[in-house]
């Protein structure tokens, strides 16, 4: 018997501490504002908003030791991974409302200590233009934006990188368990540690080459029963003319067309377990349309689609 599908939690976080551009704080806002829960609701989904969480206010420095307002940026993802352990251990699919996206620190360590405590395998699917693979060291802002995946991945100051609290006192994430796909801007430093530690990027010349839906077949590959499946959306990861509102937008990414198929094909896997949106930023969108679209593409990542799945596509793999 199929199971009934979770409530969906949502938990606005909002903050633009980790960020280069102020207003990603209003991104909760703007996403309730276009209708997100309605939508999800519409799709017979159980949805409960949490509200927002609270944290301290931006001070708006520049960097110390590497890092711009570690102290709050701390305090924020200790808020936000309590939020999203809480959800996971009610039994709920947390759905993290950014703020900027320094949260996917405490949410996925969060996700990652749950699934140390109930035997899950985790795959994290990073769907961004940034590879945030900066460390103090690397970074060229200071932003902790720019950096959650280096944290997760045990580089970064023993606040972050512990935070998940790992059997064993390990990383949160392995980088073999993270699949980063739309990525088209990565600092020169950054750029070789990624290479260094072996992530998994399909970067836009690996979409344009083999299109989205290859793409996606590779990340999603190997996905079972027992993974949880987290999915990371940084707004940005979309092509500035369809989403203008974001702090750091960098041209040349998927179309409208090719995030559905991006979402669609997450929806079919029937494992997603745990969301972040983060990034989105009123301050910069044009009448909410960035907003509107963000609910639009999470439709269809809880199975929104246009018809009963039509002809059988042929495999790619197979000859003729
Ligand atoms: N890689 C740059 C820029 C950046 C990363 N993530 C975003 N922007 N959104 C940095 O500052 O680390
Ligand atoms: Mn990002
Ligand atoms: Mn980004």
């Amino acid at each position: 018997m199929p199971s009934l599908p979770r409530p969906l939690h949502l938990i606005g976080a909002p903050t633009d501490i980790g960020a280069g551009a102020r207003g990603a704080s209003m991104g909760p806002e703007a996403l309730r504002v276009a209708g997100l829960q309605a939508a999800l609701e519409g799709r017979g989904l159980h949805v409960v908003d949490g509200g927002n969480l609270a944290g301290p206010a931006n001070p708006w420095l520049p960097p110390v030791d590497g890092y711009r307002h570690l102290p709050q940026v701390v305090e924020w993802n200790q808020t936000v991974f309590n939020a999203v352990l809480d959800a996971l251990r009610q039994g709920h699919l947390p759905i993290l409302l950014g703020g900027d996206h320094c949260l996917g620190l405490g949410s996925i360590s969060a996700v990652a200590r749950h699934c140390a405590e109930a035997g899950k395998k985790l795959r994290v699917l990073w769907l961004d233009a940034h590879a945030d693979f900066n460390t103090s060291a690397l970074t060229p802002s200071g932003n902790v934006h720019g950096m959650p995946v280096a944290c997760l991945c045990g580089f970064g100051p023993a606040e972050l990188t512990r935070l998940a609290q790992m059997p064993g006192g390990g990383p949160a994430l392995q980088p073999a368990q993270i699949r980063q796909i739309g990525i088209r801007s990565v600092d020169a430093g950054e750029k070789r540690f990624v290479h260094e530690q072996g992530l998994e990027v399909f970067d836009m010349r690996f979409i344009d080459e083999v299109g989205m839906r290859q793409t996606m077949l590779q990340a999603l590959d190997g996905l079972d029963a027992d993974t949880h499946l987290h999915v990371s959306f940084d707004v940005d990861f979309l092509d500035p003319d369809i989403a203008p509102g974001v702090g750091t937008t960098v041209p040349g990414g998927p179309t409208y067309r090719e995030a559905q198929l991006c979402m669609e094909m997450i929806a079919d896997s029937g494992r997603l377990a745990s969301l972040d949106i983060v990034e989105l930023n009123p301050a910069l969108d044009v009448r909410n349309r960035t907003a509107v679209l963000a609910v639009d593409l999470v439709e269809s990542l809880f199975g929104k689609s246009t018809l009963m799945r039509g002809p059988t596509i042929p495999s790619r793999s197979e000859p003729g």
